[in-house]
């Protein structure tokens, strides 16, 4: 007999929508999922907005809790930690540590990444170059993974001696530097946190739900993927 889980979660093959799949996949706890189809602006959906007010992935909502709905990847993974008693130390400092490192993830590594990869990939394909904004994105993204390198200098994971939302948080934007066209030259403390992290099988699983995007990690070659994906969001750039 099958039970239907707790937690639906509502997302895409992006990096933040990767994050709560690579927490639930490490975890091991029962999970059921929506994709949703950016082409067909499902994010943006009367239904869907009314669980997320942001009009983005990705979403969760806990049947078990009154069908509660979290919005915000960040309070995602802290809500799915304190729920499932994971990747969240207890001691007050360690917790205090991996959350400071997911706050960096929110406010600094996936708007700086992501701007880069807008600019880089969206925007200048569809006509709209901009090499000022592209250097102060890629310079902004390469400053802080190299905040990540001197914080993983001796040290397995970001807090503590084990995997946490931190690590969850920033390893699908930090492992995304070739999207991003920053380079990691010289951060060997952060290619070998992704050699770990590379390692992981719940990990790569995740990564491959609800799509692979090899193009992300710089597996392959990414011209054919590159191309569909600026025509896909031609639209959103604005002249
Ligand atoms: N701060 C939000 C950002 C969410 C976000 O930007 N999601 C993107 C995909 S990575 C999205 O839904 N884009 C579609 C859109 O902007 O319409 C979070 O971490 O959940």
């Amino acid at each position: 007999m099958t039970t239907t889980p707790d937690i639906h979660l509502y997302t895409a093959a992006t990096m933040n929508g990767y994050k709560p799949v690579i927490f639930l996949e490490e975890a091991a706890v029962p999970y059921d999922l929506t994709f949703i189809d950016f082409s067909k602006r499902e994010q943006k959906a009367d239904w869907y907005v009314k669980l997320n007010p942001n009009g983005r992935i990705p979403t969760i909502v806990d049947r078990s809790n009154g069908h509660f709905a979290v919005f915000e990847s960040g309070a995602i993974l802290i809500y799915l930690a304190e729920k499932y008693g994971r990747f969240l130390p207890s001691d007050s400092k360690k917790r205090s540590e991996t959350i400071q490192w997911v706050m960096f993830q929110m406010g600094g590594i996936g708007p700086m990444m992501g701007q880069a990869m807008y600019f880089q990939r969206i925007a200048a394909p569809n006509g709209h170059d901009d090499p000022f904004a592209i250097k102060r994105y890629v310079d902004e993204s390469r400053r802080l993974l190299e905040v990540l390198n001197t914080r993983l200098d001796g040290r397995e994971f970001l807090v503590g001696n084990d995997l946490s939302i931190a690590d969850i948080a920033i390893y699908p934007w930090a492992r995304a530097y070739p999207w991003a066209k920053t380079s990691i030259d010289g951060l060997d403390h952060l290619k070998e946190w992704f050699d770990r992290l590379d390692a992981r099988p719940a990990t790569q699983k995740a990564l491959t739900i609800p799509k692979a995007q090899p193009s992300f990690w710089g597996h392959g070659s990414d011209d054919d993927f590159a191309k569909e994906n600026a025509a896909r969001f031609a639209g959103d750039v604005k002249q």
